[in-house]
């Protein structure tokens, strides 16, 4: 199974692909919690990213292509893989595509989930208070919003064109929207 889990930043993407991926014994790859390892750690790749995501705006395509490039040619994601905030960019969507096109494999499914805008608000403004991330002010939340809706939105109908999109109602309970997410893939032809 090889899938992708888009929405807009505090949609519960992060939340979401930790049980998705384990449903299917498939590796959850996040690129925001690999930017974050490597920013902590103190990378030269985290010391790149820093500025950006603290600021709300995405990584340069390079970095985040060759990243993922990498991760995705490691051996538990010989079967399949949950890509969770990966592509966000048409760039990185055309990069994908020659990534697995390589290895003669395609994309199962891409699941976007819907979230209204208060309770994005909401979500993200709390968790800057468990989790104090630099991005999860008022102003770098809106910030991130703008360019979600800039640049990666435009994503969802390619993917739609493609026949891979399955949307999903990200409201609610993190279990129910769990339950809504598998049995919307269960029932989404591939
Ligand atoms: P991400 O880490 O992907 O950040 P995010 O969009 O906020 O999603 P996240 O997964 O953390 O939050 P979630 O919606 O699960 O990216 C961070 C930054 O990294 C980006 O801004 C960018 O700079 C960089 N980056 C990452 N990928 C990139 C790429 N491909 N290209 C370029 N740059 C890239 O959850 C939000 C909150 O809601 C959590 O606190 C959670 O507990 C809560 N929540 C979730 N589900 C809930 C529910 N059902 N009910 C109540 N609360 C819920």
């Amino acid at each position: 199974m090889r899938l992708i889990l888009m929405g807009p930043p505090g949609a519960g993407k992060g939340t979401q692909a930790k049980f998705v991926a384990e449903h299917y014994s498939v590796p959850a790859i996040s690129t925001g919690d690999i930017f974050r390892a490597n920013v902590s750690q103190g990378t030269p790749l985290g010391l790149e990213a820093q500025r950006y995501m603290d600021a709300g705006d995405y990584v340069p395509d390079e970095v985040t292509n060759s990243m993922v490039a990498n991760r995705i040619a490691e051996d538990d994601a010989e079967n399949g893989f949950l890509l969770d905030g990966y592509p966000r960019t048409l760039a990185q969507v055309e990069e994908l595509d020659t990534m697995v096109g390589a290895r003669d494999e395609r994309i199962d499914a891409v699941v976007v989930l819907t979230v209204e805008m208060d309770e994005i608000v909401q979500r993200l403004l709390q968790r800057a208070q468990t989790e104090g991330r630099a991005d999860d002010t008022e102003e770098v939340i809106r910030r991130r919003q703008e360019i979600y809706a800039e640049q990666t939105e435009p994503l969802i109908e390619v993917y739609r064109e493609r026949g891979l999109l399955v949307e999903v109602d990200g409201m609610g309970e993190v279990a129910e929207v769990t339950r809504r997410v598998l049995e919307a893939l269960d029932s989404s032809p591939r």
